[in-house]
């Protein structure tokens, strides 16, 4: 299956955090990653006293389900050191499944498409770079989307190859 995934870091070098998290979602059995978007900054969505943010949107092919998907992508967190501070608050790692496949999916786990992408700029701009033609399941075409989430202060900090 063919899967997009947001990648954020604002605490402990973002940067590095975020080109770390890639090679380790590449060494992870079951998952290939396909495209990588450039990085990008911006200043945090949520409480205004946290540091910017670095983000990402990659994709991968993986014989995962999403939930397996979800448990390897959460242990990519932990080993990031991950800790939880407050709702919205800052965060070393946060990996998000965006989109897997066209499939849509609700449980008390997981929502599929992530619930918030379609109004936040820094997953639909890098999303845009890496498959300007995709499609939104119950949302629409991403270009039909982009107009209406301006990009704000988001701004290309790097350019990454694998
Ligand atoms: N704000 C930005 N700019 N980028 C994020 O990745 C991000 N992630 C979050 C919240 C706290 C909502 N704000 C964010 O989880």
């Amino acid at each position: 299956m063919l899967v997009y995934i947001g990648l954020g870091s604002n605490l402990q070098n973002p940067l590095q955090q975020i080109k770390t998290a890639i090679n380790d979602l590449q060494s992870l059995a079951g998952v290939t990653i396909i495209t990588v978007s450039s990085l990008y900054q911006s200043p945090p969505m949520g409480p205004a006293d946290q540091p910017d943010y670095i983000n990402a949107v990659i994709s991968l092919e993986t014989s995962l389900s999403p939930h397996q998907l979800l448990d390897a992508l959460q242990s990519v967190e932990q080993l990031h050191g991950r800790e939880r501070k407050r709702h919205w608050g800052e965060r070393t790692l946060d990996l998000d499944i965006l989109l897997y496949g066209d499939q849509i999916l609700d449980d008390e786990r997981l929502t599929i498409p992530h619930p918030g992408m379609h109004e936040r700029a820094f997953v639909l701009y890098p999303l845009a770079e890496i498959a300007p033609d995709i499609e939104i399941p119950g949302r629409g075409a991403l270009q039909q989307i982009l107009p209406s989430c301006p990009q704000g202060d988001l701004q290309q900090v790097d350019k990454i190859s694998l």
